[in-house]
């Protein structure tokens, strides 16, 4: 496969005003017509290029230039371009191809997916329905006419407004649209099929009645009630926090089942994976509603950060990727609890973007080259690239920030642009000057802060010294120093919050107890005055930076921040640092090795504080992951970590029994279920009792667990109670919960996910014989992604001491798994070896067998574009 490279960008040669497809869609194929009005660009250097359309996959059956059927001699067809050498300045460009969408496991372009034709056309997928040229900056506007088979498909539906209805001959019909927005092809949608639909009215800010519609199978009818409220709920949150007012009179979401990500922002008719948006207090988990209403977000939050103003390149993906999550976790946050959703922005981020940075894939938010654009659609042009968006929020300030927005959209309205588009538009409104912030975009890797401090007691001196360092990443060495937010606050030795005075004449009274530093220089030392004893520093408050802290934390500040830290976030993290140097600490110490007092005393006093908000405290009670632990540690040995883990869980677990006990029946809420976040905080820790009174094997715990199995009257309890006996050693009873789960929810799939995951991720349940075994049950479909991500995908990043087996039988598992996956869906498989290419960061006994495994993908014969450039990279 070729490398695309950022340097070598050029305008299009030509433009495409008009779109005019018609869609025939039969049992054994499709045909499209489509129709072009097609300009040279004024702005090209080349000013005689050749008509260079890009095709994957199609079958031509004729090409005309203004009506005219061209020759195969005029022009060239190659796999994956038609080429119309001798081109007049304006003309009409017809093409017809024919495509199998039955028959296209890649789920990319138009496809089937439970007998309902529907399209997935980002990055490049229109490339396989027609041949277009099929980049983000050419923009047109799309008439669609959609024909098919009334009785199997009576609903079609694609972008815009539905102008035309109407009977054809032999049981067939058809609906055309018209979309008056320009836009770029990788933003064209259509479904065809027997749905049902659910409607509801949403009234703009400036009085425009929106028609809103959910359609899915007839099965999930009753599914759509909270995907429904979400949109309402977000489309009044981006009026009223961005001035973002919806532009189409229809705003449709359809629910698919096989769907190669999360869902998809196609103008005015998002399509999702079924399990982004079905839910029912019976069938969906608390965490499942809490992501349904972010992704709900999100893709309407696209309608202007990405489709009103688009992508100019695929290099620039972070533009409308980065700026969205930014946009879906401020909402998320406003809905519910702040510091809750920063703590899992957070740990997302620290877990699994740092492990990416970290990897052989790093690449920075604005990459620089790539092979296949699907491999890029990562943690860390989603996640990372919202933090960069969240730090010019916090160094600019939220009015600031809400300037530079609106300048941005006013701005850029129907262009497609650049990260640095964005950044221009956010120093022109604030005066600021950004170009040293604008290396975040430029430069991979997670930057490094080493903080020291001093104190002088005579002079009430408190000094903080932060050094940055940026790792070499591939391709990346010698980073210069980037431009880092870093908030901070100073404690006083009865948790008091301390007046920061930088300058020794300052008064304490007017002086923030919170300060955002800037850093700018490869070290800074900041001076604070009127300090008699040292203060305990709480660093990086909110996660105001996406970097890594290192400072040398006793456990006595560790312990202190825990309970007095006025900033929630740097509460939950100092008991994070607690757990994780605790578990640390014992990873290949002696068996019987004690295990810090003042850990469990800690833990003691959060199960029984109720002044806490317990949203937080459930996050607070959650130990580090050992995705985490392997994170943070070199040369991880992973079943000793695993270990230590379980070892500091058991003994907690062994010594808070009473206390665990005692919370599961005060949270144990009499009465009616509710979606509020005290009902879900309180389900959230009694599962939490649970599943550690289980880890001991405590009877009194299996029997609540049995009990709550059997009663529940939701998916969260259900689900919580099922973990803990599939997490047990009681084995009768984790068979039973499981089989009776199986025979009550077999009929609805994205239940069936949850079952096969809470298996996969078992370390009692999930070893390599059961894995195997899921993978042969009649419920499991190699065409269906959620099913693959729910057994491969959970086993190997979410059962690590199974998936690290020392034998080395995961590697080569998940190698045999992806290697039959890349022949039907290159997309999923290149996205399912990520855990093998991270095999340069484990201690040698594993990482050897993990860099076999992949050298037996590297040889395998017809590697995908999308596998070849990650296994080449990994191991090169
Ligand atoms: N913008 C959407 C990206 C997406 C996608 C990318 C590659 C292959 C399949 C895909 N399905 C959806 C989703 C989003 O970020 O909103
Ligand atoms: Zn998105």
């Amino acid at each position: 496969p070729k490398t695309i490279r950022l340097s070598e960008y050029t305008v299009p040669a030509h433009l495409v005003d008009t779109v005019d497809l018609r869609f025939e869609l039969f049992d054994d194929g499709a045909r499209i017509h489509s129709t072009l009005s097609v300009r040279r660009n004024p702005e090209s250097a080349d000013a005689a290029a050749p008509v260079t359309l890009d095709g994957d996959s199609l079958k031509l059956e004729r090409v005309a230039l203004n009506g005219e059927d061209l020759a195969a001699e005029n022009y060239e067809e190659t796999g994956e371009q038609l080429v119309i050498a001798s081109v007049p300045d304006r003309f009409e460009l017809t093409v017809v191809t024919w495509i199998e969408p039955q028959n296209n496991t890649r789920l990319e372009g138009l496809y089937k997916s439970s007998g309902m034709f529907c399209t997935q056309c980002e990055a490049e997928g229109f490339r396989c329905i027609t041949y277009f040229p099929d980049r983000p900056d050419v923009m047109a506007r799309y008439r669609t006419r959609i024909e098919a088979d009334k009785a199997s498909c009576p609903v079609l539906l694609s972008n815009g407004n539905a102008v035309e209805r109407g009977d054809l001959e032999n049981g067939r019909h058809f609906v055309t649209w018209e979309d008056p927005f320009p836009k770029p092809s990788y933003l064209f949608g259509l479904v065809a099929g027997d749905l049902v639909e659910q409607r509801d009215t949403f009234t703009t800010g400036s009085g425009r009645d929106i028609d809103l519609r959910i359609y899915v199978e007839p099965r999930n009818a009753e599914k759509c009630d909270h995907a429904l409220a979400s949109l309402k709920r977000a489309m009044r949150w981006d009026e009223e926090n961005y001035g973002r007012e919806y532009d189409l009179d229809i705003f449709m979401i359809v629910a698919v089942d096989d769907f190669n990500m999360g869902a998809m922002e196609n103008k005015g008719l998002n399509i999702f994976n079924s399990s982004c948006v079905l839910a029912s207090q019976d069938t969906a988990t608390d965490l499942a509603f809490e992501r349904i209403e972010s992704i709900v977000a999100h893709e309407y939050f696209h309608n202007w950060s990405g489709n009103r103003v688009t992508c100019r390149d695929w290099f620039q993906l972070s533009l409308k990727e980065g700026f969205t999550v930014f946009r879906d976790s401020t909402f998320s946050a406003d809905m519910g609890s702040p510091t809750v959703k920063r703590i899992e922005d957070a740990t997302l981020l620290r877990t699994a973007q740092f492990a990416e940075d970290a990897g052989p894939m790093a690449h920075p938010v604005r990459p620089a080259a790539y092979m296949e654009i699907s491999n890029f659609y990562t943690l860390t042009i989603y996640e990372k690239g919202a933090e960069v968006v969240r730090m010019i929020h916090t160094l600019l300030g939220p009015e600031l920030f809400r300037k530079g927005s609106d300048l941005y959209f006013e701005r850029h309205d129907g262009q497609a642009v650049t990260t640095d588009d964005f950044v221009k538009a956010m120093e022109d409104a604030s005066g600021r000057d950004l170009s040293q912030f604008r290396l975040w975009y430029e430069q991979a890797g997670t930057p490094e802060l080493m903080v020291s401090d001093s104190h002088d007691p005579e002079q009430g001196i408190y000094r903080l010294t932060i050094e940055q360092r940026i790792p070499d990443t591939p391709g990346q060495t010698d980073k210069k120093p980037q431009h880092i937010p870093f908030a901070l606050g100073l404690l006083g030795p009865d948790g008091e919050a301390l007046p920061l005075m930088q300058d020794g004449s300052a008064d304490a009274e007017g002086a923030p107890v919170e300060q955002v530093l800037e850093l700018t220089e490869a070290r800074h030392t900041f001076e604070f005055h009127g300090l008699p004893s040292k203060p305990v520093p709480s660093l990086l408050r909110h996660f105001s930076a996406p970097v890594r802290v290192i400072y040398p934390w006793s456990r006595d500040q560790l312990v202190f921040l825990m309970s007095h830290d006025p900033d929630g976030f740097n509460r939950w993290d100092a008991g994070q640092r607690l757990a994780v140097d605790v578990i640390q600490s014992l990873v290949g110490a002696a068996e019987g090795a004690e295990i810090e007092p003042r850990l469990v005393e800690a833990y003691r006093a959060l199960l029984g504080d109720s002044t806490l908000d317990q949203a937080l405290v459930a996050k607070m009670l959650q130990l580090p992951s050992e995705a985490y632990l392997i994170e943070l540690a070199d040369s991880p040995d992973v079943a000793a970590i695993h270990h230590a883990r379980e070892q500091v869980l058991q003994h907690l677990a062994t010594s808070l029994r009473e206390e665990l006990i005692a919370c599961y029946h005060r949270n144990s809420e009499a009465g009616k279920y509710e979606l509020t976040p005290e009902s879900i905080a309180r389900r959230s820790l009694r599962n939490t009792a649970l599943s550690w009174l289980l880890v001991i094997n405590d009877e009194t715990g299996r029997d609540l667990a049995v009990q709550q199995f059997r009663d529940a009257d939701n998916m969260t309890d259900r689900m919580g109670a099922l973990r803990a006996l599939v997490n047990s050693d009681y084995a009768a009873e984790r068979s039973a919960a499981l089989e009776e789960f199986y025979k009550h929810f077999q009929d609805d799939p994205q239940v069936v996910e949850q079952w096969f995951s809470v298996q996969a991720s078992s370390d009692r349940a999930g070893q390599l014989p059961q894995i195997n075994a899921l993978l042969e049950h009649s419920a499991f479909d190699w065409k269906n992604p959620n099913k693959i991500r729910s057994v491969v995908g959970v086993f190997a990043g979410q059962n690590l001491a199974a998936f690290h087996n020392p034998d080395g039988s995961g590697y080569a598992f998940l190698a045999d798994q992806v290697c039959r996956l890349d022949d039907s869906n290159p997309q999923i498989a290149a996205r399912l070896v990520t855990p093998l290419t991270r095999w340069k960061k484990f201690a040698p006994a594993y990482g050897s067998l993990m860099r076999e495994s992949l050298e037996r993908i590297r040889d395998k014969s017809g590697l995908s574009a999308d596998l070849y450039e990650v296994v080449h990279k990994s191991l090169g």
